[in-house]
């Protein structure tokens, strides 16, 4: 199964998306620039559903972070119900729609009440530029994707992230943050490699029985999608906070059959480390993910997965989210769960009428 399994022939080698991705993008960002320069007031509403709204939250973080444009995200379900929450009055906005299809019903029909009930202008971002969500948009981001075979999303949503720290690379005029993002797609392979032996130890202890991921800022969204893929893929009890949340109560459900992966940023500074010596003395296995320079930080760490350095909170979700989409994958093969065709769930989710 493993070697077969085409989920994780595209987790592991998703950098070719990236590349692909960025080559198309570089050559076309004079159009890309000229589509978004006039939004650079608004604030940018990120949405999506699933593996896509995690993606929102993840998206709205880090183009602010880059950009330093006002961003928020919401699931498009939010849109469809509550559109005075997502949308207060007294501001601009502009609504990215986010989705690998292109056809999620909630998707399609937030954006379709933005434009109609609200004037909010949309930007869609799909793998599919023929999809309805693309076509009705006036503004659409569209570059070669490869299509994804799996049922889940993984190299999709790194690969719809990179567009989108592209564009903010775009709206920032730094040209450096574009290098990175290709030096990035060069040695993300490698980084998923080298946290293989360790995703295949965790996911073989038999010991283990529930999954927290834990992300602040930029990783919150990387934490949810992590702990959706857990579900997905390896039909396992998990949850994801945002780090320090974890000690207001969800701590009280941690055990020796827990595993928690923190996923360590620079902007914490110490409180992430104080944290993992709380986690340890609950008696937890702990995951620490980090850049290879802070793994001293975290003495107390069971296991740990190291990115390279000198990319920064901007952009490690990046290199973090690869690994924990392998940890679930080699979680589900340990239990004799085939990632390929996942327990109740279809690529598309389509509402009836
Ligand atoms: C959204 C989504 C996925 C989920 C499953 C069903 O798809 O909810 O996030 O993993 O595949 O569809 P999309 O709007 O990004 O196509």
């Amino acid at each position: 199964m493993h070697q077969n399994s085409h989920t994780y022939q595209e987790i592991v080698r998703q950098q070719t998306a990236w590349k692909r991705a960025l080559a198309f993008l570089e050559a076309n960002k004079e159009e890309q620039r000229r589509v978004i320069e006039p939004y650079h007031g608004r604030t940018w509403v990120f949405s999506g559903c699933g593996t896509s709204y995690y993606l929102a939250q993840t998206a709205a973080a880090v183009f602010s972070m880059i950009t330093g444009i006002r961003t928020r995200a919401a699931p498009a379900s939010e849109i469809m119900m509550f559109p005075d929450l997502v949308f207060p009055g007294g501001d601009e906005y502009l609504l990215v729609a986010l989705s690998r299809s292109g056809t999620t019903t909630e998707t399609v029909l937030a954006a379709r009440r933005a434009r109609e009930e609200r004037r909010v202008p949309t930007l869609a971002i799909s793998c599919d530029p023929h999809s309805a969500l693309s076509t009705e948009s006036p503004l659409r981001l569209e570059f070669p994707f490869e299509k994804e075979r799996s049922v889940v999303m993984t190299g999709s949503f790194t690969t719809l992230l990179l567009s989108v720290m592209f564009l903010g690379s775009l709206m920032a005029k730094d040209d450096s943050l574009a290098r990175k993002l290709n030096e990035m797609a060069d040695i993300g392979a490698d980084v998923t490699e080298a946290s293989e032996a360790v995703a295949r130890s965790i996911a073989a202890d038999a010991g283990l029985e529930d999954f927290v991921f834990l992300g602040q800022g930029p990783f919150a969204g990387i934490a949810a999608e992590a702990g959706l893929k857990m579900q997905e893929m390896a039909i396992s009890v998990s949850h994801a906070y945002h780090s320090l949340e974890y000690r207001h109560g969800p701590m009280s459900t941690a055990s020796g059959k827990t595993l928690i992966a923190l996923l360590s940023t620079h902007a914490a500074g110490s409180h992430e480390r104080k944290l993992a010596q709380d986690l340890k003395r609950l008696g937890a296995r702990i995951l620490v993910v980090s850049e290879a320079a802070q793994r001293g930080q975290f003495a107390e760490a069971d296991y740990h997965i190291t990115v390279p350095d000198g990319f920064g909170d901007e952009l490690n979700a990046l290199f973090y989210m690869p690994p924990l989409q392998l940890l679930a994958c080699h979680r589900a093969f340990e239990k004799n769960i085939d990632p390929d065709n996942p327990r109740n769930l279809t690529a598309v989710v389509k509402l009836g009428a």
